[in-house]
């Protein structure tokens, strides 16, 4: 497609989609018309590929998630089918600015953190290896909430509002609906049984197009809105009881209002349960749906199906399923059971305890009283098949998840090989013992076409350069790019291309933040969710002792930094607030002090999301992976900084273990216990007290904290993170904070060898194609799924 055909594409869809002239468009009228005029171009690949699927009768894979963190869509749609520099001319054109155009999206914040992007990461490989697919989620009305900073530093959280502009990219399916029961009563019936629900409420299907690299293919992401059910059904509910039937339109209301902003958390909330059963079940009927509109043996279901649960949100599949099966197929129950397990997958994505779900018993068999019998019988099942068993499915008056979607899945994977291990060795060692083939592991990976391509085009013209086309789908061709490092003109133009991206990004903090920072220093980034794992208080306890130090010996050469914090806590999650609220105010007392503003700046901008992401990442020289050994399941962020040339300073924890191997150990700086030892170090009682008495640095930067230097004198300011450090210590910051502190100097000493700097970050680059989502994907289709790529 030309420009020009483009830009009457364009045109037509502003007076015909927006009912407006050009004179009259606003911005929103122009990133509407372009968004039509570009998903118009998808539709026919979407077509195709959903005609060539029925063709075919290729196996569907379906990936159950709670959370797509998909960010915006249209410049990588336009990316995908081709049409970037026709887009941008026709735009312009038109006599608007694209840049302004591709910004006035909203970033589609339906997911936490880590495991909602690798949902989308996921969509974006499925789409481009041509892997029959549907993502199946919530269209949540509000998503992740935004994030401020009161004039004291604290976070602030309002509403998100994503959809208060209409969604472009999204087809609403009215005829696509399922009634969606709660609570009621199960009757016996010869073998199986009738559940009546006491509440229903109606799923609605919206649909957006996922397109794959270069518009080869295309699949769904298929979003489950909640709605009250119609008159007709709200009549026979009725019959008698009024109460009872203003109830469903207030659930309707609030079931798919809001994402729980928790991560790595589980609320045991009663809203969540039912969250979580509403869209698993809608998606399950679907899912049959359309198995019957081809097949009529429901004991073929596993050929044609695979459905992954994106940890155990989607748990309830499995007793759903059986259900659906047994209740409503009358498929003999233990069949139905091998029948769903034979379908389903399941992911784990932490050992975090609080993360691991468990439901009250009490409240499962009040929310959903056929499955909590459906669960004792699977369980007591496993049991039968398995007498030495000591582990259960219920225990203590819990629905253990974990358990259940062990019990329920063919396969069972982790994120990265030392997570996978670790699933093996502690959360599942039982279960893993009975059943050893069932765990598999999938490390953990990002989309190049999002990650590269479309967040440094500076980068991605360089590869292309130099190893011609064809990357982006093919990532481990970025080895080719080794022999070119080399030369000196080659790490030259690396160089300045991240200058470029650095400027671009000094630029941005300074109109966004008021805070000049000089594009020569350091960029030293830290962005990810806010959790005391993930130790952003080690980061900034560090900051406070190099601040001392360089006003102490500001001649000692020190690598000129601005340290670059972003990411959101949980609302409810204190210790993390107290922390970023401990950030920014040292930001405010440091980037005041004038004797180092050459040396240290500190910022914090507010909203971290993935457009944020997109900027910050590219820009970025130093990596910080430095979460506790033994508790970051994966990352995922630290691949997107390695594949854009930046350096990592971590700990051999989650994926870090495999860029490590990658990049070469010399090329990546490590530092802290490993796995084992910090379990070691915790069965020593005063571990904190040790190390802060053993380190002057650790023990000055907690009590100049203590002193009120950062709370306008106030002493009491930060208790809640200093006495954790000083008692508990969990997460094993003070022991270690000196292991983190020598390998920030090696970093500085490796900063002012410019060139030799230069050579490892186009070795990062070059290393690491191996964490393309599409290699993780292929393994999910090869070891898990079994489906062959349709194209
Ligand atoms: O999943 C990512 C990993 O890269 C990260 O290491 C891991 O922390 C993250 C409950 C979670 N694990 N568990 C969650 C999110 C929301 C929620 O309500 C748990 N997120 C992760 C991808 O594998």
């Amino acid at each position: 497609m030309s420009a020009t055909e483009l830009r009457d594409a364009i045109l037509k869809h502003l007076e015909y989609s927006q009912g407006k002239d050009l004179a009259h468009a606003s911005l929103y009228d122009m990133r509407m018309a372009l968004t039509l005029a570009i998903r118009d171009k998808v539709i026919e690949p979407w077509f195709r590929a959903t005609r060539a699927t029925y063709a075919a009768q290729s196996k569907r894979v379906y990936y159950l998630s709670m959370e797509f963190l998909i960010g915006r869509l249209l410049e990588d749609a336009i990316m995908n089918v081709g049409l970037t520099e026709s887009a941008r001319e026709a735009v312009l054109g038109l006599g608007f600015d694209f840049e302004a155009v591709l910004n006035d999206e909203p970033d589609a914040a339906l997911g936490n953190g880590g495991l909602g992007r690798l949902a989308a990461c996921f969509l974006d490989s499925m789409s481009t290896l041509g892997c029959p697919a549907y993502g199946y989620g919530i269209r949540y009305e509000h998503g992740l909430f935004r994030q401020s900073f009161g004039p004291d530093g604290r976070q602030i959280e309002t509403a998100e509002d994503w959809l208060r502009q209409s969604h472009g990219w999204e087809f609403e399916r009215p005829e696509a609906a399922f009634r969606i029961g709660f609570g009621g009563t199960v009757a016996e019936s010869g073998r199986s049984a009738v559940w009546t629900p006491e509440s229903a409420v109606m799923a609605k299907a919206y649909d957006t197009p996922i397109v794959g690299w270069q518009g080869k293919w295309a699949n769904t992401l298929r979003l489950w809105g909640a709605e009250p059910l119609r008159a007709f059904d709200l009549n026979a509910f009725n019959k008698g009881d009024f109460t009872g039937a203003a109830a469903p339109e207030a659930l309707a209301r609030t079931i798919s209002r809001v994402l729980y902003p928790d991560d790595t958390t589980a609320q045991g909330k009663e809203l969540r349960l039912k969250q979580e059963f509403f869209f698993t079940a809608a998606s399950l009927r679907d899912i049959l749906r359309r198995f019957a509109s081809e097949h009529s043996d429901l004991s073929a279901l596993s050929s044609r199906v695979a459905i992954q649960m994106n940890d155990t949100h989607p748990a309830i599949a499995g007793p759903e399923l059986v259900r659906l099966l047994h209740d409503e197929r009358g498929m003999e129950f233990d069949k139905a059971v091998e029948t769903a397990r034979a379908c389903l997958g399941y992911t784990n994505h932490t050992l975090m305890p609080e993360a691991l779900e468990r439901w009250p018993e009490t409240l499962m068999a009040q929310v959903l009283p056929r499955h909590m019998q459906i669960i004792e019988r699977i369980d007591a099942g496993h049991a039968r098949q398995y007498p030495s068993r000591t582990v259960s499915i219920v225990e203590n008056g819990e629905v253990k998840m974990g358990e259940l979607s062990f019990i329920m899945a063919n396969k069972v994977n982790g994120v990265s090989a030392l997570h996978t291990e670790l699933v093996k060795d502690t959360v599942f060692a039982e279960l893993h013992a009975l059943h050893p083939d069932r765990i598999v592991n999938e490390t953990n990976g990002v989309t190049p076409r999002r990650w590269v391509k479309g967040a440094n085009p500076g980068l991605a013209g360089l590869i292309t350069e130099t190893i011609g086309e064809g990357w982006e789908d093919h990532l481990e061709r970025l080895v080719e790019l080794e022999p070119a490092i080399g030369d000196q003109g080659f790490r030259d133009r690396f160089a300045a291309i991240k200058a470029e991206n650095k400027v671009a990004l000094a630029n941005w903090i300074g109109t966004e933040m008021g805070i000049p920072v000089n594009p020569d220093a350091m960029f030293d980034v830290q962005i990810k969710r806010f959790h005391e794992y993930k130790r952003q208080h080690l980061n900034i306890l560090e900051t406070i002792a190099l601040w001392q130090e360089i006003r102490a010996n500001p001649d000692a050469g020190w690598a000129p930094r601005v340290k670059i914090f972003g990411g959101k806590a949980a609302p409810g999650y204190v210790m993390a607030k107290e922390i970023i609220h401990l950030i920014n105010n040292v930001a405010r007392i440091i980037n005041a002090d004038k004797t180092t503003r050459e040396l240290l700046t500190v910022v914090y901008p507010p909203n971290y999301n993935v457009t944020m992401a997109e900027r910050l990442i590219p820009a970025s020289d130093l990596s910080e992976q430095i979460s506790t050994a033994g508790k970051e399941a994966s990352g995922t962020g630290n691949m997107k900084f390695s594949l854009n040339g930046a350096l990592t300073i971590g700990t051999l924890d989650g994926a870090n273990v495999e860029i490590r191997d990658l990049v070469g150990a010399e090329n990546f700086f490590l530092f802290g216990m490993t796995a084992d030892e910090v379990v070691e170090c915790r069965k020593t009682p005063d571990h904190a007290a040790r190390a802060i008495a053993q380190s002057k640095r650790l023990k000055a930067a907690i009590e100049m904290i203590e002193s009120g230097a950062f709370s306008h004198g106030d002493k009491a300011m930060y208790r809640g993170v200093t006495q954790n450090l000083r008692t508990h210590d969990y997460f094993t910051v003070c022991a270690d904070f000196d292991s983190y502190w020598d390998a920030q100097r090696r970093v500085d000493r490796a900063w002012f060898q410019r060139d030799d700097w230069t050579r490892i970050a186009a070795l990062n680059t070059a290393r690491t194609g191996w964490f393309s989502s599409d290699r993780t994907i292929k393994g999910y289709m090869a070891d898990i799924w079994k489906v062959a790529p349709m194209i």
